[in-house]
């Protein structure tokens, strides 16, 4: 008799819209319509132009080293369209946007990239800035959740984080708080196959990153992140259990980052160009488009038309970014400690009495 047994439970990959833009389930009710269809298009096609700007800017010295979000639009997307305003967001740095539907607007983006931090004081006060430091977000967002639970309000908390980010302790950690305090918390792992230059493969024995869930007492499940409904269903279902006080859950949203890591890395060095290709062809809006094409007699005119005030939006949004104030040099000194050393108090004062203009 054998008792040890590999993995006795699955997660299937859970799939609304095929890639040929045709329904696999009814899409859920809060995107059912083709006039929300084509209001979600629309941002996810605003997102892809900001984030192509941006790294246009990037490479032209305007910007700093950018993370961009290629191909893994939908994911983000579907979490700003079901968080309600009160929830509370804790980003990671690929969530342009939701950020933008959280109501930052490109300027601020722009500015935080752009090496001011000020950039990230924009949007609903209680949500929590990008994380750059990797899965320190998911206990500062399962301690958020702990303090909306005991102030008994029916608000939820949602937390994004990478694959390589479940690999972290931080990761375990608020997975097993959030278990065994059973907190209004749900965590969105963008599974993108690559952290950096590291492939899923190589990063862990887990047979999805939906199992992770398990060993913490949570719900997991896994879904197709190229698919805005099954996110948006999965999304929904979560969040009303977040705020109901029915616990955490853990979402496993399976994409392809189609860019490269950040705009200092170059990919074409460690990934095969033909996995590249063939992620390319399942990328989100293009299955989006099949849908319009299908449903709403989307064609090549409508959207050139829609890009073309996409463009136009954007513009006004850069040239306020780069017509702002340049960063303040004194913000070095005035927020890296809240009680900064003598050494940098004597740094502080030497270079105002150089005449600098704080
Ligand atoms: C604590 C910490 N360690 C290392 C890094 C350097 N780093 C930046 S991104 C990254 C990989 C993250 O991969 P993943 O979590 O899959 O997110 P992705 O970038 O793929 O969206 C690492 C190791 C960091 N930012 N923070
Ligand atoms: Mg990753």
């Amino acid at each position: 008799m054998t008792l040890i047994r590999d993995y006795p439970i699955e997660f299937p990959l859970h799939r609304f819209l095929g890639e040929d833009g045709v329904f696999l389930h009814s899409p859920p009710e809060s995107c059912s319509t083709p006039a929300q269809w084509l209001d979600v298009f629309s941002h996810l096609t605003r997102t892809r132009l900001f984030d192509q700007r941006a790294v246009a800017l990037q490479r032209t010295g305007q910007l700093g080293t950018y993370a961009s979000c290629l191909g893994q639009e939908a994911v983000s997307t579907a979490i700003g369209y079901r968080l309600a305003p009160e929830d509370v967001f804790v980003p990671y740095y690929r969530d342009q946007a939701a950020q933008l539907l959280r109501g930052v607007r490109m300027r601020s983006i722009l500015q935080f990239w752009g090496g001011d931090e000020w950039g990230a004081h924009d949007g609903p006060a209680h949500d929590l800035t990008w994380c750059i430091p990797i899965a320190t977000q998911l206990t500062h967002a399962a301690g958020a959740a702990a303090a909306l639970k005991l102030r008994q309000e029916h608000r939820a908390v949602l937390v994004t984080c990478g694959d390589g980010a479940s690999s972290r302790g931080d990761f375990y950690e608020a997975l097993n708080l959030a278990g065994v305090w059973h907190l209004p918390l749900v965590v969105v792992i963008n599974n993108n196959q690559w952290a950096i230059s590291v492939p899923l493969s190589r990063q862990t024995a887990s047979p999805t990153l939906a199992h992770k869930a398990l060993a913490c007492g949570l719900p997991g499940i896994r879904v197709d992140g190229n698919d805005f409904f099954a996110m948006s269903a999965v999304l929904d279902e979560a969040l009303n259990r977040a705020r109901s006080g029915k616990g955490p859950t853990v979402i496993e949203a399976v994409t392809y980052r189609l860019c490269d890591h950040t705009t200092a890395d170059d990919m074409s060095r460690y990934a095969e160009a033909a996995d590249r290709e063939a992620a390319a062809k399942r990328e989100p809006l293009l299955r989006f488009r099949r849908l319009l094409e299908r449903e709403t007699g989307w064609n090549d005119a409508r959207q050139s038309a829609l890009e073309q005030q996409l463009q136009e939006e954007i513009r006004v949004e850069v040239d306020a970014y780069l017509g702002g104030p340049p960063a303040r040099p004194a913000d070095m000194f005035d927020y890296l400690y809240a009680d900064p050393p003598e050494e940098l108090t004597a740094q502080k004062l030497a270079w105002l009495a150089r005449g600098a203009q704080p």
